[in-house]
């Protein structure tokens, strides 16, 4: 017991402390506790043109704010013309635009990295698509009239909590130019119905093609700023770092990537599938970020076949592949890879950086036909 006790940490009460940085060692009551806080999308609802909003991931970092929509205000403040303080009634009667979005965590994959950076411990399905229904922020910013000098626009979400010892709102800035870009969103309804809880009601931001962090929820105050913002979710979190003590470079637009629906049926506890020998039908969805999917690859045991794309249904939403596969009797893995009209092809390899974001190193599922 004493021994397995100093190379377990886990305990929920009197546990011995986290690790420093990324780890080999056994998952944490901490990760744990997030991943049961911050669900992923099921890799069967990869069937959905548009995820149902109870199956969409989440990333949540502090408590759900809870927000009546009655004493809610947005404010448009800073380097601006006019000070603008908004009810979600003002806001709903500005143009309005619905757009499918697919986004995507920054940390998905992270917990297939070795060694582990200790936070949120994805997979690969800490993703989703929603139809999303807001007004185009670029016109409440003409309204505001950002003023010459301004740089950035700054946005601030409801929530409050601390992180590696800092006391943070969560807040996210962008560039005036790409702020003012026409699919960037305040969104007020996922999928036809107004945002829930936790997705950021009422109101949040959505910046298409980047990933998740940018989209900032419970929004409540947009400032614009003649100096490029410093705070923790911009400047030190969220980077592609080698180390400690690299600053790195910005995480941005999500990394192209391709996912299949599992075939087959579960065992329970290990999730291995076993599925009956012969022509198998396997579908799944693809993304870029970067730029639009160009082709799908789907592997078996290390081959590689063209899969078929259906049409795109938008410019930032996931796109639906399907390929035939003969299923031979044996063990197999299943996997398959993304490539982007840039270029961007998703590795087999994992991306490794100090806080583990952008792996989208290509799924494996182990399965068995009989
Ligand atoms: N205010 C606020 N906005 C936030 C977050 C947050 O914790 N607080 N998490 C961000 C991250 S890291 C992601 S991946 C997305 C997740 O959005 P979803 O939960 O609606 O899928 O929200 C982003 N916006
Ligand atoms: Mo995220």
């Amino acid at each position: 017991m004493g021994s397995r006790m100093s190379d377990t940490p886990l305990s929920i009460f009197g546990r011995p402390s986290l690790p420093k940085g990324p780890t080999e060692g056994p998952l944490t009551v901490e990760e744990l506790q997030l991943a049961a806080r911050n669900h992923a999308m099921p890799l069967e609802a990869l069937r959905y043109d548009i995820t149902p909003a109870g199956l969409h991931y989440l990333l949540i970092h502090f408590d759900i704010p809870m927000i009546d929509p009655a004493d809610w205000r947005l404010s448009i403040e800073g380097s601006v013309a006019r000070r603008l303080e908004l009810t979600l009634d003002d806001i709903r009667a500005r143009p309005r635009v619905s757009l499918p979005v697919t986004l995507e965590c920054a940390g998905n994959g992270r917990s297939r990295l070795h060694p582990r950076p200790v936070s949120q411990p994805w997979v690969t399905e800490a993703v989703g698509t929603a139809l999303w229904t807001g007004t185009p922020l670029s016109g409440l910013l003409a309204e505001a009239g950002v003023q010459a000098d301004a740089v950035e626009i700054v946005f601030t979400g409801a929530d409050h909590g601390f992180e590696k010892g800092e006391e943070l709102d969560y807040a996210r800035s962008l560039p005036v130019d790409y702020a003012n870009r026409p699919e960037i969103l305040l969104a007020y309804e996922m999928n036809g119905q107004p945002l829930l809880p936790q997705h950021g009601f009422p109101l949040r931001l959505l910046v298409p093609g980047w990933y998740g962090m940018a989209s900032v929820k419970w929004l409540n105050r947009i400032e614009a700023v003649n100096r490029p913002f410093q705070g923790y979710y911009q400047a030190t979190n969220y980077h592609y770092r080698s180390g400690p003590d690299d600053p790195g470079v910005p995480v941005q637009r999500i990394r192209p990537r391709a996912l299949l629906v599992p075939p087959g049926d579960p065992d329970f506890l290990t999730r291995q599938r076993t599925l009956g020998a012969g022509p198998c039908r396997i579908e799944g969805r693809a993304w870029s970020g970067e730029a639009p999917i160009e082709r799908v690859e789907f592997g078996v045991d290390g081959g590689w076949t063209a899969a078929e794309l259906d049409p795109p249904q938008g410019e930032f939403a996931w796109r639906r592949w399907t390929c035939l596969w003969e299923a031979e009797p044996g063990e197999h893995v299943l996997s398959c890879r993304a490539i982007d009209a840039a270029g961007n092809i998703q590795p087999i390899e994992p991306n490794w950086n100090w806080i583990g974001v952008g792996n989208n190193m290509a799924q494996a599922i182990p399965v068995t036909v009989r």
